[in-house]
């Protein structure tokens, strides 16, 4: 441990980190210095405050207490810690999902007009997959019964949650419900580890994974339910090409940023935001109104409506730091507290919009979806004030600004790759990773870490990787990290693609009429679309008559931070995928629970998590974990170096 090298390989970060020490403004990067050294105890999962009789704290190193005060092992303390993180992160990411689900209801029943489905197609076929009829019914039953169906998923029931029954391949239900991973109910589940973790339930440590797997089968069930619904509400995704980072932002514009992960709130501001273009004008500002995204807001509305990225995760104050953002409008998730703190010198208003996520200093106004429209006007006329307010004050805005082209949701990629063979779409992507082209696939997650210079995993294990031939998705803010350095363009791919890679991208990209290659990096949206990685990977496991746990897939979370991630990261292990984190997770304190989720797991199956903080030798392990997977199918394997020179 120790301070990082540098805190970001983001040279507009770095501006305003220069800016904020020259103004003596706290960042997330100085309050983690406040924070070291960090206890010892907590990093490796062996602090537990699950009782008044605690906190205990058990020593590592096996001179000091082995036991908390109730008898709790290690191995117990870091299993009931670890398998609360992903109660948390499937609590967030579901009560996300159940908000879209509670408003597509509404609009059924005619209480919430802004929630008109955008994409009547991806209703049917949702209903469709459901189970639920759809021939002959209006738009608002089937809406009502999707709703319904997805809101019956959160309470316990004989059979798992139909986003998942649906969802995942018969191999993997069947390999889930063996190890006895398969969720009665999404808030069932989370309230079984809420207990099964509080004092006296169980300690046995593998028992206890199994339950936090269970947990995170929930998440996934979760992830895949806020996919469709944001679909089926605001439409399904298509390629939009926009510009990245710090640069996007104006002086001469009323500058709004729309921050957190709930799509409901800033669909609405982004309408709101094009009505009111005059009144921006009108009060001065040259440049009209101006939309930039920060974390997974930012991520769906970028890939709906081309809204600029700014910023992701830790550095989510460095926007407010230009002097030239007007609002930072936030829902919920990832929201630093600090924000309100950091806008104080710069008169941006700090505009929180959920009744369950306040923070003090911040101006409140709570989303009602029945007065959405109403509501997403007024958080614009603040904004609009506080651009009146702010002109003539002096900003600095980074010039730094990248290409960027997104938006491949599941739909788009087989759109795309119909292109090349109209009968069958998968089959150009089956037979170049057959033929070696591709020799896999990694689907780069998570977040960013203040514990890594931010960014500089997902560059260095990405650059890698690219040139030795892996096809790259990427979510969350992963894919706000790739959008930044330029990873989410053509350009990317001329510069660091392998030669199979460039010339399967090329021709995807020429078949589509884009006369280039796909961008290096595809993204396919926020955390909760993770999803469609996973839906892409069952499509190409049924046409290889295999299941996903025999791909040459694997998943990246290299600078993760979130309880939100770890329920992801151990979803991706129960889907089958080889998982790598690039930081520590809080079981350094436990052999039986890293020996259970690195090795023992892969016989159950056949996912499991690779730890690895240095990204070359991620990089590395990753592609190794891929040949592992074409020679378990009888493809052809290349070494590192080979892959490096092919
Ligand atoms: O849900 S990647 S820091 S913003 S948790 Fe949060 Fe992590 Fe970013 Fe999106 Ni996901």
């Amino acid at each position: 441990m120790g301070q990082p090298v540098m805190e970001s390989m983001d040279p507009a970060a770095r501006e305003m980190l220069a800016e904020a020490r020259v103004k003596g403004i706290e960042t997330a990067w100085d309050r983690y210095q406040d924070q070291l050294p960090q206890c010892g105890f907590g990093e490796t999962g062996l602090c537990c405050r699950n009782c008044v009789q605690g906190p205990c704290r058990i020593d590592p190193f096996g001179d000091g207490p082995r036991a908390g005060v109730c008898g709790a092992t290690a191995d117990t303390v870091v299993a009931r810690n670890l398998i609360r993180a992903i109660a948390a992160g499937t609590a967030a990411h579901s009560g996300h999902s159940k908000h879209l689900a509670q408003a597509l209801k509404k609009w059924a029943l005619g209480r919430a007009g802004a929630y008109a489905p955008q994409d009547e197609n991806k209703l049917r076929a949702v209903a469709r997959r459901l189970g639920r009829a759809t021939d002959g019914r209006t738009a608002e039953d089937v809406a009502l019964d999707v709703a319904e169906t997805a809101l019956k998923d959160y309470a316990e029931s004989d059979e798992p949650p139909a986003f998942v029954r649906t969802t995942l391949p018969r191999g993997r239900l069947e390999a889930l419900g063996r190890l006895g991973a398969l969720p009665p109910g999404i808030d069932a589940v989370v309230s079984e580890i809420m207990h099964r973790t509080t004092l006296g339930v169980d300690a046995d440590p593998v028992n206890l994974l199994i339950g936090g797997i269970k947990g995170a089968v929930a998440d996934y069930a979760a992830c895949h339910m806020g996919t469709d619904l944001a679909d089926i509400i605001f439409g399904v995704p298509s390629p939009v090409v926009t510009q990245a980072n710090l640069g996007v932002l104006r002086e001469d514009a009323v500058n709004v940023a729309l921050h957190g992960h709930n799509p409901l709130l800033s669909e609405v501001v982004v309408r709101a935001a094009s009505e009111m273009q005059d009144e921006a004008v009108r009060a001065g500002a040259r440049g009209g109104l101006n939309l930039v995204g920060v974390c997974c807001t930012g991520n769906e509305v970028l890939m709906r409506h081309g809204v600029p990225p700014i910023a992701n995760s830790v550095s989510q104050e460095l926007p407010i730091l230009t002097g030239a953002l007007d609002a930072m409008v936030v829902d919920y998730q990832c929201v630093y507290p600090s924000l309100p703190t950091v806008a104080e010198c710069f008169g941006t208003r700090i505009i929180t919009t959920m009744e369950m996520a306040k923070i003090p200093g911040a101006t409140h106004l709570p989303l009602a979806e029945e007065t959405a429209p109403e509501q997403a006007r007024e958080i614009i006329k603040l904004a609009i004030q506080a651009f009146v307010e702010r002109r003539g004050r002096p900003v600095t805005i980074p010039r730094h600004t990248s290409r960027v082209v997104a938006g491949f949701s599941t739909e788009t990629l087989v759109a795309a790759l119909s292109k090349l063979n109209a009968a069958d779409p998968l089959a150009p992507l089956v037979e170049n990773i057959v033929g070696g082209n591709i020799q896999g696939v990694v689907l780069f997650a998570g977040c960013n870490n203040v514990k890594v210079p931010q960014d500089a995993n997902y560059l260095a294990i990405a650059t890698e990787l690219a040139r030795r031939d892996v096809l790259m998705l990427a979510t969350g803010c992963g894919a706000g990290a790739f959008a930044r350095h330029g990873f989410l363009s053509p350009d990317a791919t001329r510069e660091h693609a392998g030669p199979g890679l460039k010339a399967v991208l090329t021709a995807i990209g020429e078949a589509n009429g884009l006369g280039g290659p796909l961008p290096l990096v595809l993204h396919m949206g926020s955390c909760v679309d993770n999803s469609r990685a996973v839906d892409v990977a069952a499509a190409v496991a049924a046409r290889l008559q295999v299941d996903i746990d025999r791909l040459p897939v694997v998943a990246s979370a290299p600078e993760f931070k979130t309880e939100k991630a770890i329920a992801i990261g151990t979803w991706a292990v129960a889907c089958g995928l080889p998982t790598h984190l690039g930081l520590f997770p809080p079981v350094l304190g436990s052999q039986t629970v890293i020996k259970a989720l690195t090795g023992e797991i892969k016989n159950m199956l056949g996912g499991y998590f690779i730890v690895e903080p240095d990204p070359l030798k991620a990089a590395e392990k990753i592609f190794a974990a891929i040949q592992e997977r074409r020679a378990g199918l009888g493809l052809a394997v290349r070494s590192w170096e080979e892959a490096r020179c092919a």
